[in-house]
């Protein structure tokens, strides 16, 4: 897995060849967290001749049409309405079911959802996360009310939340469940591909997620009639016809960006393997370190593996994440810090929640730390890595003495 990455790798033995302390770094470009995968040039340039051909380039072409129905197939979902992305979508959501006033969500989570709810004047009530770092039903319950709208649940990392318990919560409430499935396409729960789960799912196609049409999300549904009033809000309302049958925005998907979902969704189980691997690589490499530990998602049947997230423990480690992080970042190694601080610690929320306590989303917001990995992962060097954190955990109190004045 190493062979793209060029030059002779320095020979860590001591502590001073760290680039930290002036070395050379260990890679000589930089290694990012979630790389897009490119799809085939020759498969895509193809699609878009089609496009030419036509000049056809949005409104519900019909490459957005096949790529619905492609993924409606790959997902066993009835309905897929594309968008221009993820945040729209949700937006459109909101709107098309009439949710209002509060709606409940993970603190430990993007906050594009936080944000769009705010800007559409509904409250986010910031919830804590189980021990698989995804909404906790149980704390759910606590802050549900008479105010409540709906709980939107984010099925973190690439796999499933649990769905069962909030959906349970939802219908004894009579509140919809949306999931964010930004992170989680190819995610399965008991056998099936998320997708067909609570009221409708949101999938992310940003460049950087498992399965991309540069940039784009889906709404996927089993409720017809919500995937039909989508269409019409997803292009200002309008109908086949042009009437104007309901307030709408310009959400729609680009062929473009069709012509590139499918050209990915071609290679999707190649795409798929690889993560597997690399996530495997790391599993491997990083066993036995102590105060570092994978996570292993509790609630998957087949998790994405597209993202390869660490918990770094100070005290068994030796050192934070953060410096952990600054070690690796100094050697090209852009290992990232992920939602950090929190939702409910975020601007514009962070004064009305300055009493909130949400004990398990601040410790991983202090732990969590994603390493490079997901499509792209085919040009990480996972073993080379997995040896200089090996590395740094060896030399930590040589290390955290020489640094010391630096930090
Ligand atoms: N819910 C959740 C849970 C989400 O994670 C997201 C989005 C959403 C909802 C909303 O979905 P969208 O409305 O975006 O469809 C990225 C993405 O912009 C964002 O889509 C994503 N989540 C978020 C978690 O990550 P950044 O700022 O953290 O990462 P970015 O774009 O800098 O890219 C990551 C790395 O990839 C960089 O180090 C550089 C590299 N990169 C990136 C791009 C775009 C490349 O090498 N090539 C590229 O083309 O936001």
């Amino acid at each position: 897995m190493s062979k793209t990455i060029p030059g002779d790798r320095k020979k860590l033995t001591a502590s001073h060849d760290l680039a930290i302390f002036g070395a050379p770094p260990l890679f000589k470009s930089a290694l990012h967290v979630n790389r897009p995968i490119a799809p085939d040039r020759a498969a895509f340039d193809a699609l878009l001749d089609g496009v030419w051909e036509r000049n056809w380039f949005t409104n519900d072409g019909p490459l957005v049409r096949e790529l619905e129905t492609r993924l409606a197939d790959w997902l066993d979902v009835p309905h897929c309405v594309l968008t221009s992305n993820a945040t729209a979508a949700l937006d459109l959501v909101i709107k098309a079911l009439g949710i209002r006033g509060e709606v409940l969500l993970p603190s430990y989570t993007f906050i594009s959802t936080a944000h769009m709810l705010h800007m559409v004047g509904i409250t986010p009530v910031f919830c804590d996360v189980d021990a698989d770092m995804a909404l906790d039903p149980a704390d759910c319950a606590l802050r549900i009310g008479p105010k409540t709208g709906a709980v939107i649940a984010t099925h973190v990392w690439g796999s499933p939340c649990n769905i069962d318990a909030l959906q349970k919560l939802c219908d004894a409430h009579d509140i919809p469940l949306l999931f964010d499935a930004a992170h989680a396409f190819g995610g399965c729960h008991h056998g099936h591909r998320l997708g067909r789960f609570g009221r409708a799912e949101i999938f992310s196609l940003h460049a950087t997620k498992a399965f991309h049409t540069g940039e784009g999300g889906v709404v996927t549904t089993c409720d017809a009639e919500l995937a039909a009033q989508l269409r019409l809000m997803r292009n200002f309302g309008f109908s086949q016809t042009g009437e104007v049958q309901c307030t709408g925005l310009n959400a729609k998907m680009s062929e473009v960006h069709a012509a590139m979902g499918l050209a990915n969704l071609d290679a999707i189980d190649a795409t798929r393997a690889t993560a597997k691997r690399v996530h495997q690589g790391y599993q491997k490499g990083l066993e036995g370190i102590p105060g570092l530990s994978l996570r292993v998602p509790a609630y998957h049947e087949d998790s994405n593996h597209h993202y390869v997230v660490a918990l770094i423990d100070a005290d068994g480690f030796g050192m934070s994440r953060d410096t952990l992080l600054r070690l690796l970042v100094a050697e090209n190694v852009l290992a990232r810090r992920y939602f950090h601080p929190g939702g409910h610690r975020c601007l514009p929320f962070a004064d009305a929640n300055a009493e909130l306590e949400l004990p398990r989303t601040d410790a991983l917001c202090e732990e969590v730390m994603v390493l490079p990995a997901g499509a792209g992962a085919n040009i990480v060097p996972v073993q080379e890595i997995c040896d200089l954190i090996r590395f740094i955990h060896r030399k930590c109190e040589e290390i955290t003495a020489a640094t010391n004045s630096k930090f």
